[in-house]
């Protein structure tokens, strides 16, 4: 079912719920090739958030800050190709919320164990900011917070559990968001951790 949350942003409530297993198939099968980590902020900080990619860009940080490139510049190989059934997850998900038109080029999958949190931010590093992001839960539970345009302005607080697609478009897409500290506990299909997929179109 369908929940909107903000002009832009819809939560479609279970929506991949019955194709987790294999999501999470396709996970792990990403983080062979490319191995999950922990990026060290441009301020040093290493992130509790571990991160892997896949399609034509991921995100890259150095000196400059953060970026999208084409490979991954720890170990100069191209990220894994981004898988079909993914590319087409987003579509639909995208053009239920009235994006018909989406067609991701990036695909990141952040990994949170229990602790892990993610603060307020906004995702602005992408060239074209009228497309959507979409983005799946899989595994424990984590309270989003969705903010509003000033960092200062008060969050939501909204539970995304498994199965969960979230589809964060036009006024949205811009949005203070982050993920409170995750809580303890054990997935019977992810284990000890949350999954979030998101498809973006970067370039
Ligand atoms: C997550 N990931 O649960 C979230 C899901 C990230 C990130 O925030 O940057 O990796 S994406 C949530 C999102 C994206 C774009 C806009 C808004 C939320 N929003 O306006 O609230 O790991
Ligand atoms: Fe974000």
């Amino acid at each position: 079912w369908s929940e909107p949350l903000a002009e832009g942003a819809v939560i479609l409530r279970r929506q991949v719920r019955d194709d987790a297993e294999t999501l999470l198939k396709v996970i792990n099968e990403i983080a062979l090739r490319n191995p999950f980590y922990h990026r060290i902020t441009p301020g040093g900080h290493r992130m509790s958030v571990a991160m892997t990619h896949c399609g034509d860009f991921g995100w890259s940080s150095d000196a400059q800050g953060y970026h999208y490139t084409d490979r991954d510049v720890e170990t100069g190989q191209k990220w894994p190709p981004m898988p079909e059934c993914f590319r087409q997850l987003a579509a639909d998900a995208a053009s239920q919320a009235g994006f018909p038109h989406f067609n991701p080029d990036a695909c990141l999958i952040n990994r949170y164990e229990p602790g892990t949190k993610l603060t307020l931010h906004q995702d602005k590093d992408e060239r074209d900011l009228r497309q959507p992001i979409v983005s799946v839960s899989l595994g424990l539970p984590a309270v989003f917070q969705f903010g509003g345009f000033e960092r200062s302005d008060a969050a939501q607080r909204v539970l995304l559990e498994h199965g969960d697609v979230v589809v964060w478009g036009g006024p949205s897409r811009l949005r203070f968001h982050g993920i409170l500290p995750l809580k303890f506990g054990v997935h019977p299909l992810a284990g000890a951790f949350r999954y979030n997929i998101t498809f973006r179109r970067a370039r």
